[in-house]
């Protein structure tokens, strides 16, 4: 039976809608394999990923570095829980807090745990540091925010379709503006402990927020006395050019909240990193998980961060962004509303739905996601080099020559 499917695009297909939820809506594609910026389908056709897995794979595909992480640790031991110790997670802990500039690490696996431990921090630190009444917390969040899917998250989403049919929600969360730090301000009170925001909000249609605002935010939770939380799950570990989006206006949030390329792909680990005071409230039996921590994720985000400090690729993303982003305005078509990007992060705004191009981009060799409708998201791996970036500014404007 797996024999008889295997490498059989459609029957794999029809085997996933059988069996398999439909939360879903994925292009037609069936990878087998990939390397570097490169992914090839069961059928051998290569394409060039522009998604990155959401800018997880920042490394590219299978980097060998972090592959032989991975290999070196699987066959030593692979997970102890923290009811031990375990050798790789001090020195993953060190060396995360290090490349963020900050005092103390707390492993998880996805993003949205990540997000669930800031907020947890954020809440115990307004009780115990700020002296908030209990139960009476509230953290400020972004309209059109992407920050996971558990059901505290998604109760402070403003997509219907994350939200529909998943009450009742968490209370203790108020939603402003995007962008707009003054809102930030009005909305805070005495009960106010945290700012959780994305620097660049990605879901939401790469929206880059104008200069300045990063830092009138900082400087309003400054001000108030209030929790700077950064969702850089997406837009740090060099993907915009700069190791943190905040960077760009040299803003240190007072906590990065990290997943996806801090692994490369081969793994799932996240991270809340921040000052200690703030790491100080958690104390034994308030958080954890069985598998944050573990000394293969731990060994293969070690790897992964060593990967994007000696292969510069928060400066590549930099160089090659700017000129993919030159490259890109070349192109003139009537359904294009507007390109935009910071590094290796690029949206391009259409006047139309935005899924039947990223179809027709598949069929020219370029694999990307639309977002929120009229958006392509482009966002390829950051070690990509020149040549295959100017083919797929070729691609992509044959696409557009295709298109009515
Ligand atoms: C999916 C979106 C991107 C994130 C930020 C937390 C998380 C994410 C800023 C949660 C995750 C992913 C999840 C993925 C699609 C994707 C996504 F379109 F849904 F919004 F990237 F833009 N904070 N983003 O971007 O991390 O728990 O997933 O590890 O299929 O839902 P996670």
């Amino acid at each position: 039976m797996t024999a008889r499917i295997r490498g059989d695009a459609e029957a794999l297909v029809a085997l996933e809608n059988e069996w398999g939820a439909h939360n879903y809506h994925p292009l037609d594609v069936v990878v087998e394999r990939g390397k570097g910026p490169w992914l090839y389908d069961v059928n051998g056709t290569r394409y060039l990923d522009c998604l990155s897995a959401y800018s997880a794979v920042n490394q590219g595909h299978c980097h060998p570095r972090i592959l032989a992480a991975m290999h070196e640790q699987a066959s030593r031991v692979t997970l102890t829980s923290r009811a031990f110790r375990n050798e790789q997670l001090p020195l993953f802990c060190q060396e995360l807090a290090r490349f963020c500039g900050m005092d103390a690490v707390l492993p998880m696996n996805t993003g949205a745990e990540a997000v669930e431990t800031a907020i947890k921090a954020a809440r115990r630190w307004g009780y115990r540091v700020k002296g908030i009444p209990e139960g009476c917390a509230e953290i400020i969040v972004c309209e059109n925010n992407f920050h996971g899917r558990t059901t505290t998250i998604i109760g402070f989403s403003s997509e219907p379709s994350y939200r529909d049919g998943f009450g009742p929600f968490t209370p203790g969360f108020v939603t402003v503006p995007f962008a707009d730090a003054g809102a930030i301000e009005a909305a805070i009170t005495p009960n106010s402990c945290a700012v959780l925001l994305e620097p660049i909000q990605c879901e939401a249609g790469i929206l880059i927020p104008p200069a300045g605002y990063l830092a009138d935010v900082a400087a309003v939770c400054r001000r108030n006395g209030i929790l700077l939380l950064a969702d850089e799950i997406q837009t740090g570990l060099g993907r915009t050019g700069r190791r943190f989006a905040c960077d760009h206006e040299s803003v240190k949030p007072d906590a990065y909240i990290l997943g996806k390329a801090l692994s490369g792909g081969c793994y799932p680990v996240s991270a809340f990193v921040t000052r200690q005071e703030v790491m100080d409230v958690f104390d034994p039996g308030s958080h954890g998980s069985t598998y944050g921590g573990n000394p293969l994720g731990c060994a293969i985000a070690r790897a992964a961060l060593a990967v994007i400090e000696e292969e510069q690729l928060a400066e590549r993303s930099a160089e090659l962004g700017g000129w993919f982003l030159e490259q890109l305005r070349t192109i003139r078509h009537s359904r294009i509303r507007e390109i935009r990007g910071r590094g290796l992060l690029v949206g391009i705004e259409l006047t139309v739905a935005a899924r039947p191009f990223c179809e027709a981009l598949m069929h020219h060799g370029l694999l990307c996601k639309e977002t929120h409708d009229r958006v392509v998201r482009l966002a390829p791996p950051l070690v990509i080099d020149r040549d295959d970036l100017a083919w797929a500014v070729t691609q992509i404007r044959h696409a557009f020559e295709e298109m009515a």
